[in-house]
């Protein structure tokens, strides 16, 4: 908490060194400041999002929210919400959300994101795909001039059946930009990573921009082997993020 007060009330901000886990927890607070009683919550996933959960669960305690729904976006973030004792709902019976609240891996300067390098990038889609308003919350190191420019994965869940298959063409069809696919391994053993829907997920890497997003993620979705990929275009209401020198809210 002294950490959160130091960035939240600059008096002497040099004085405070704040670690990558500090500068997601104070973008993760922030946006909890947008929840009200009464609210159906989508609940993200990854180590930002995880903060944002805690924080709810926290506030519920207190008593300081009530009536809150919330929407798990992961099998992870539904044990975790679980175990805050946060009541849990899903879509069937609640299609529309009133916000929801997740981090993402890069944010361009128009708000678009990737997603998924966490693995619940279908889920996501689904929810904050539903939302009125969607908050995401990330420290500065994720933004980027364009998706795909971190150099890092774009991430596509991919039926199993035939993935080899699937992943040679996600990869042909961005050849110009020196697209390779890469099946998702768990890093600790060479086994492929399985979604919590039971899919694969093809890891697309980049040399240059792909151009036309819409255009791609059309392309994308055409190929019968893919579920979803993790580019979120226009999706995002409001980015957070925190760095070194405070916190800059972004509205679309
Ligand atoms: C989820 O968590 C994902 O869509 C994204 O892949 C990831 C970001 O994780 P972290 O907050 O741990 O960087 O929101």
């Amino acid at each position: 908490a002294a950490m959160d007060a130091g960035l939240l009330h600059p008096s002497s901000p040099s004085s405070v060194i704040l670690t990558q886990d500090d500068l997601k927890k104070i973008a993760a607070y922030k946006a909890v400041e947008y929840v009200e009683s009464g609210m159906v919550l989508g609940l993200g996933t990854g180590s930002t999002a995880k903060h944002a959960v805690d924080r709810i669960g926290e506030l519920l305690r207190q008593g300081k929210l009530k009536d809150i729904v919330g929407i798990p976006t992961s099998t992870k973030t539904h044990d975790q919400a679980l175990s805050l004792g946060i009541p849990l709902s899903d879509l069937d019976s609640h299609p529309t959300v009133d916000l929801a609240i997740d981090g993402a891996d890069e944010v361009d300067p128009f708000l678009n994101l990737v997603k998924g390098r966490g693995g619940s990038l279908l889920r996501e889609k689904m929810v904050e795909g539903a939302c009125k308003k969607f908050i995401v919350i990330v420290d500065e190191s994720k933004l980027v001039n364009y998706l795909g420019g971190s150099g890092l994965a774009m991430p596509v869940e991919v039926i199993q059946f035939c993935w080899r298959f699937t992943a040679a063409r996600l990869q042909k069809l961005f050849q110009e930009a020196g697209c390779v696919a890469k099946l998702r391994t768990f890093a600790e053993k060479d086994e492929p990573y399985v979604t919590d829907n039971g899919n694969f997920i093809v890891d697309l890497y980049f040399e240059r921009s792909i151009g036309d997003l819409k255009a791609a993620s059309d392309a994308i979705l055409q190929l019968a082997g893919v579920v979803e990929h993790g580019m979120f275009l226009d999706m995002a209401t409001t980015v957070i993020v925190a760095g070194e020198l405070g916190l800059t809210v972004k509205n679309k």
